[in-house]
């Protein structure tokens, strides 16, 4: 890592953009996951919603960074269970209840979708429980109800993709004007997966245009798994931001598809690019566009603490690093045609080591300085293991299961 003179102002504006810096963790990011060709389990995984928010209030204590965990509703919350108790539970831990993610995509029902399903009785399963996800969010206070459909085809001339787009800009206008005023709906596009054909919201255009019919509280949410190889992700960033049209963020990252890696695991100069955006659009507006920046995995092999830990650091000192770059002396380039000088500028913030820097936000912040090297050293996961472990036998889980 290059060796780089970080000016005094730069350190405070580090500092400062660390300081606001949050990022959600998401409660499926605790558990056991795995592919559809099977699980491999790990002995502390999560498997209550306690144990989840235990963990994420741990990541939180390690980095200072993740005050609210990300809660999908049908796997997080039991019928007739107080969503005030899990509030509750999370403030024990020293977090909140962040976006609220309603799940519309794995009871037989939605076998041909949700929303756009030609089945009467799934639209009104999703409204229903979308509809219950929206009580959830205004009991906990949550700011975001973030909606992501499995809804696609496998096949063409399976469904007729016009009246499928009619009943969802229906549904979500729907929701949004049954959200308390203080809600944010926040749209994910996939081009793929589960449909393989056609997917009906593929894109950040539809999402856009989506958001549009639903009302003024809708945005954009870019998850950064969810676009076909090559696409620049951080041009898409900044069109959304200019339009004032993007909510905010799932990060994660991929060799080939959603591969849900941990963030910055493949391509880290991917990410800080996309910071890179989202700092030059608030030098030029001088406005904060108020993101909901999330993580999204399932990493499926590393210990599911420890991965997370790792992330946030990784994202810490992404952010970093896009605070670096001189936004003067940048356009004085760009505006002399001066290539290669521009770009080694935006080179010459990504390199620079800003782990002292990150190191000394953290003594500031009453934290140590390397929460990965913080958590391995704490023994913390080998006790969880027991603890876990035990707790599957008397309750008589057993960890197993296969999808192939
Ligand atoms: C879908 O691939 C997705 O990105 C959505 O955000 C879901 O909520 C999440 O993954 C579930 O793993
Ligand atoms: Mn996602």
């Amino acid at each position: 890592m290059a060796k780089r003179k970080i000016s005094t102002q730069q350190e405070r504006n580090v500092f400062k953009a660390l300081d606001g810096f949050k990022i959600e963790l998401p409660s499926w990011g605790f558990a056991d996951t795995g592919t559809r060709f099977g699980k491999f389990f790990q002995p502390a995984a999560a498997f209550t919603l306690e144990h989840k928010l235990h963990d994420a209030g741990l990541v939180n204590a390690l980095t200072g960074a993740c005050p609210t965990v990300a809660v999908h509703v049908l796997w997080d919350f039991k019928e007739g269970e107080s969503p005030l108790a899990t509030k509750r539970l999370a403030a024990e831990h020293g977090i909140e209840i962040g976006s609220i993610n309603p799940n519309v995509l794995q009871d037989q029902c939605y076998k041909l979708g949700s929303f756009c399903s030609p089945d009467p009785k799934a639209q009104k399963a999703a409204m229903d429980h979308s509809l219950d996800s929206i009580e959830i969010g205004r009991a906990v206070k949550s700011k975001y109800l973030s909606m992501w459909l499995a809804d696609g085809t496998n096949y063409p001339g399976q469904d007729n993709i016009y009246r499928r787009k009619a009943q969802l800009e229906k549904a979500f206008r729907k929701l949004h004007d049954k959200m308390p005023a203080g809600m944010t709906l926040l749209v994910e596009y996939k081009p793929f997966e589960p449909a393989f054909y056609h997917t009906d919201i593929p894109d950040w255009g539809y999402a856009y245009v989506l958001a549009k019919h639903a009302g003024k509280r809708a945005k954009v949410l870019v998850d950064t798994g969810h676009h076909l190889q090559g696409t620049n992700i951080e041009h898409i960033v900044a069109i959304l931001l200019a339009e004032n049209m993007l909510g905010g963020f799932h990060f994660n990252d991929r060799k080939y598809a959603d591969d849900d890696l941990t963030m910055g695991s493949i391509d880290p100069y991917a990410v800080f690019r996309i910071f890179d955006q989202i700092a030059q659009y608030e030098f030029e507006t001088g406005k904060d566009p108020k993101l909901a920046y999330m993580v999204d995995q399932s990493h499926n092999l590393k210990p599911k603490i420890e991965a997370m830990v790792q992330t946030v650091d990784e994202a810490q000192k992404l952010f970093a690093k896009a605070q670096l770059v001189d936004r003067k002396a940048l356009a004085r380039l760009q505006s002399k045609g001066d290539i290669t000088g521009a770009e080694r500028m935006l080179r010459d913030a990504y390199e620079t080591d800003v782990r002292p820097l990150l190191g000394a936000w953290r003594k500031a912040n009453k934290l140590g300085a390397d929460p990965v090297e913080e958590l391995r050293k704490s023994g913390v996961i080998n006790e969880l293991a027991k603890q876990r472990t035990a707790e599957r036998k008397a309750a008589g889980i057993v960890q197993a299961a296969s999808y192939a």
